[in-house]
């Protein structure tokens, strides 16, 4: 009698372990995905408070994977674009342009995604960060169920309309991130 109370107690416990996995996959924030099953990678989530200009932004973040040190849910941070991409300043030729597209894509209020720069650490000493305590990261936006990397559009866009900036200025430092990608064909994160 003992043994079948044990028995049938265990089978509670692992049918409540298992409902409890598949409670947790489901509501994760990697598989909340409502539009595609190709969704990119996140480390973080926020919504845009504005755009300073073609590559940097600032946010507040609204959930941060754990383990990624010295990123605070709650707090409002600077993104700069990563995978060594540079736009113009707001004074250069293309600098309100570049700001223009980016905010196209970056209106205040809606959420964005990022995939933190893993590899930033060895140009500043700090984790995900640049020499001016900014996060650095690749953007995504939902639109109309597509995925869209705001850092490829930019880079994409600008390197057409204005030709003669440098749009990658940076790719000599550290990152996690492959441009040449980006400028792929078939690359799927795009407009
Ligand atoms: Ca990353």
């Amino acid at each position: 009698m003992r043994a079948k109370i044990i028995a049938i107690l265990v089978c509670i416990a692992i049918t409540f372990g298992i409902a409890c996995v598949a409670i947790s996959v489901l509501t994760s924030p990697y598989s909340s995905n409502p539009h595609n099953s190709s969704q990119p990678h996140i480390e973080a989530r926020g919504t845009v408070a504005w755009v300073h200009d073609g590559d940097t932004i600032t946010i507040d973040l609204t959930w941060v994977d754990q383990s990624r040190e010295g990123i605070t849910v709650g707090k409002r941070e600077s993104i700069r674009f990563s995978g060594g991409i540079d736009a113009p300043e707001l004074e250069d030729t293309g600098g309100y342009e570049a700001k223009n597209r980016v905010s196209e894509l970056c209106t205040p209020g809606r959420e964005i995604i990022l995939d933190l720069d893993d590899s930033s650490y060895l140009n500043s000493g700090t984790p995900y960060r640049d020499h001016y305590g900014r996060l650095v990261a690749v953007i995504y936006v939902n639109e109309n169920g597509r995925w869209i990397n705001v850092n490829a559009d930019v880079l994409r866009w600008g390197q057409q309309a204005y030709p003669n900036h440098d749009w990658l200025k940076y790719t000599w430092m550290h990152t996690e991130f492959d441009y040449q990608v980006w400028l792929r064909s078939d690359y799927p994160y795009l407009r």
